[in-house]
């Protein structure tokens, strides 16, 4: 690293470290960074508590209804599972050991626990420890019960043979295919938000009085208030019960930890986190530091309960915690200092808790052990003020100071945003370690009416996962969704429906073979065709996962949180509740290698006739190997993220097509099913099994990612790369959703006053356009060069992914320099 080029703060404090200086922050917040030295850089292990203990459950309630087992199970784990209060520690609770921990959950995928152990230590991708011991009780006792039983294999079951054959290898295990892939059984719902603001506010004891009386209600005759309403009311009291049990045997431990702590500050800590947990969350929280606990409790019991696929969002912390703040804040019980410690020391809390895919597909997906918890700051209040306050700017101060990965953070931005937050956003990104992510509520509000919300849940969306918008109490349970690879549907096109990788085998449709287009309009109506078989599939994966889901999985506690489904008696993974909007998406992958690709023989064979597709046929399948001047002529043929009509019109009917799809076929499925472009890191693996395309890019590389460009292919800067992202949206169909874009700058071009000015301006460019979303990494090209060269020094580097950041050396190589490989703006 230069010490004349512009650094980032990140670059600057990686600097100091390599130098061996303190961070001059280090002091001032003594108690979050040295609880993060204990945990920061571990390989996470796997803890088997929660897997063995439902397992446990799940043998003595067979043939009771689901919800109810599922309630049963959660209170055996909170009566038998160890409890934790780790040292110095102020939010206190977790799910696993001590340093980072995954947790196991076999009803989704426990067939293949057995292999997964073995090949987990050394995987690639998010690799995780196990104890042998806890290894032997998962071969002996866990994934025995389980086999027969899981939701994968019921779903590989029902599939049609062409669509099990675009999802899976059957000849091996039924691993991913990486072309129409489900990621239903990594995960029994997507990613969600609770109504946090209940629990602060009546507590567990709330809900469960809310059911009592509606148990008094029920009709003693009625067979179905007997056997459908009583078994939900049931459940959600016990789990009412059980997280208050679970709440009081920390509150036990911290008052044995006191009677034997000689330290008197840490003595009267803990005598007050005792009372704490006494207090919350059965009861109302009283002040701030109670809220937080609190809504911790609540949020890792939750993920005890579900896998929630990119796991249980925070939701708008500025929103719901800020009555309390206000009130501490006026009664001098807290200063701003405190509130920033105690979320820092939630932020260390959270880091410990590694969402665990044991699939290879899952781990390949959720590279550099991804995560999502999305506290979302920002945006509007309910009647449609500026919702920001004091607590927004002390969350962007938090993540400006505090350098962990956790939590992601997500700013809501709309057209009244102040410039003053405007520009406190841009510093915080300006920080170089990706926060936090922005999402337009210009584009998400009108959205979220035109599927039925009402104003008021329309501006109070949270953002969940990696770009997803939910509406607490209105939105219900969503569905894993397909992951569909494109690129592969292309590839099919020019090898008449054959892909390199699984040479003889028609997987694809018979659109013709390459030397039968006469012209691009014959080609592309090829492509549009296997593009809608893949769609198809997709579509065939979704009924079949929405009928299979409420067989398998239930939610009580996910249910407590909700109004529609307390008013209902209904679990939130039943298909149907009333009142409720099901928001499910479908992914487009490989977005812009399509387009480029398409693009390319556009131009290079049908118009400037350089070659004929035979002959970019034959270079493909050499990787361009002794082709390198026909390969030059498809790079350089137009390309998406150049603000370029050519390219861009080409996407705009790809994306149309899409939503015609969805607008006519996800009325069957009774849901929403949207058109997203949110990858994770699916575009590496899907790489990998589709061979070179035409628009230059060599075989089993990565492709493009969400709507960003391919990499390196936009030249003509980042506002070029806006308006092509404009130009390919069909703003006309409701069906849109997320479309996660990527922008990579360079420190010295938002350098300074001016430089900060100049990111707000184009912030507010991408707002005005009504994108969906934009993330940043500021970082200098030779800072990830450097980092891959010698990655002991750069272990703390962050960098920005989907919808995540992630630490840089625990990328794969792939994943590194597809990051590299994308394009570093100097200017904006
Ligand atoms: C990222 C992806 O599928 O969990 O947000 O919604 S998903």
């Amino acid at each position: 690293m230069s010490k004349e080029k512009v650094l980032s703060a990140q670059e600057k404090r990686i600097l100091f470290e390599i130098n061996g200086e303190k961070n001059t922050l280090y002091n001032k917040k003594n108690r979050a960074f040295d609880l993060l030295k204990h945990v920061q850089g571990e390989k996470p292990v796997i803890d088997i508590e929660r897997g063995l203990y439902f397992t446990r459950s799940f043998k003595t309630t067979e043939g009771q209804p689901l919800i109810l087992r599922w309630a049963k199970a959660l209170k055996y784990y909170a009566e038998h599972a160890k409890v934790y209060i780790d040292d110095n520690q102020l939010i206190i609770g977790r799910i696993g050991r001590p340093g980072r921990y995954g947790i196991l959950y076999p009803e989704l995928d426990g067939d293949i626990l057995g292999d997964a152990i073995k090949q987990l230590p050394e995987r690639e991708t998010s690799p995780f420890n196990i104890d042998p011991n806890d290894a032997k009780i998962i071969s002996e006792e866990i994934a025995p019960y389980w086999k027969g039983k899981t939701f994968h294999e019921d779903l590989i079951k029902a599939l049609t043979p062409k669509t099990a054959a675009l999802t899976y290898n059957q000849d091996k295990d039924f691993t991913s295919r990486f072309i129409v892939n489900e990621t239903a059984s990594f995960r029994s719902s997507i990613q969600w938000v609770h109504d946090y603001k209940i629990v602060l506010q009546k507590g567990f004891s709330g809900i469960r009085r809310e059911m009592e009386k509606k148990l008094n209600e029920l009709d003693e005759f009625s067979p179905v208030d007997q056997t459908e309403k009583k078994p939900f009311i049931d459940a959600v009291i016990t789990v009412c019960d059980a997280i208050v049990l679970w709440a009081h045997r920390h509150a036990k431990l911290a008052g044995q930890l006191a009677a034997k702590e000689y330290n008197t500050v840490r003595k009267a800590e803990l005598e007050k986190i005792a009372k704490i947990c006494w207090q919350v969350p059965e009861y109302p929280a009283r002040n701030f530091r109670e809220a937080v606990q609190s809504q911790w409790f609540t949020q890792m019991f939750s993920r005890v309960e579900q896998k929630t696929g990119t796991v249980i969002s925070n939701g708008r912390m500025d929103q719901y915690l800020y009555p309390f703040y206000k009130n501490d804040i006026e009664k001098s019980l807290i200063t701003d200092d405190d509130v920033q410690e105690i979320f820092d020391c939630m932020w260390v809390a959270m880091s410990q808790y590694i969402d665990l895919y044991i699939s290879s597909a899952g781990g390949a997906f959720n590279e550099g052990y991804a995560h999502w918890e999305a506290v979302t700051v920002g945006g509007q209040t309910s009647d449609g003020n500026d919702a920001v306050n004091d607590l927004t700017y002390i969350l962007l101060k938090s993540k400006r100071e505090f350098p962990l990965n956790y939590p992601d953070l997500a700013a809501r931005i709309h057209t009244r945003s102040s410039q003053r937050y405007l520009a406190e956003v841009a510093e915080t990104i300006k920080e170089g370690s990706g926060f936090p992510k922005l999402i337009n509520d210009e584009e998400v509000i009108p959205l979220l009416l035109s599927k039925g919300a009402d104003f008021e849940d329309a501006y109070d969306y949270s953002v969940s996962g990696c770009a997803e918008c939910r509406m607490p109490n209105r939105d219900t349970y969503t569905s894993p969704n397909a992951y569909i690879n494109f690129a592969a549907a292309l590839e099919m096109t020019i090898y008449n429906g054959h892909m390199l990788k699984y040479g003889d085998e028609l997987i694809g449709l018979k659109t013709g073979d390459a030397e039968t287009f006469t012209d691009f309009d014959e080609f592309f109506a090829a492509y549009l065709r296997q593009q809608k078989n893949f769609l198809k599939h997709a579509f065939i994966q979704q009924h079949e996962i929405i009928r299979l889901r409420a067989k398998h999985f239930a939610s009580p506690l996910g249910s407590a949180l909700h109004k529609l489904c307390r008013d209902t008696l209904t679990d939130l993974h039943q298909p149907h509740i009333k009142g409720g909007i099901d928001l499910g998406y479908f992914e487009f992958i490989g977005y812009a290698t399509v387009i480029d690709s398409l693009a390319a023989i556009k131009k290079i064979v049908f118009e400037e006739k350089k070659a004929t597709l035979n002959q970019v046929k034959k270079a493909m399948q050499h990787n361009f190997t002794g082709y390198e001047l026909l390969r030059q002529r498809l790079v350089n043929a137009p390309k998406y993220g150049n603000n370029d009509h050519y390219a861009d019109e080409i996407g705009r009917t790809l994306d149309r097509e899409a939503l015609l799809f969805t607008r006519q076929y996800s009325k069957e499925l009774g849901i929403n099913l949207d058109l997203r472009y949110v990858p994770f890191t699916s575009h590496v693996p899907f790489g990998k099994v589709v061979s070179a395309t035409p628009n230059g890019r060599l075989a089993w590389t990565p492709l493009s990612d969400g709507s960003s460009a391919s990499q390196g292919a936009d030249l003509y800067g980042p506002t070029a790369v806006l308006l092509s992202n404009f130009a390919t949206k069909n703003y006309q169909y409701h069906e849109r959703a997320a479309r996660l874009l990527n922008v990579k700058l360079s420190p010295a071009c938002v350098q300074g006053e001016s430089g900060t000015q100049k990111l707000v301006q184009f912030i507010e460019a991408w707002r005005d356009l009504k994108l969906w979303h934009i993330q940043f990494n500021v970082i200098n090209q030779d800072t990830l060069i450097a980092a891959q060269r010698n990655p002991e020094n750069y272990r703390n580097l962050l960098v920005r992914i989907a919808g995540y950041s992630a630490y840089f050396t625990e990328l794969s190589v792939d994943l590194q320099n597809d990051i590299i490989a994308r394009t570093q703006n100097e200017a904006i």
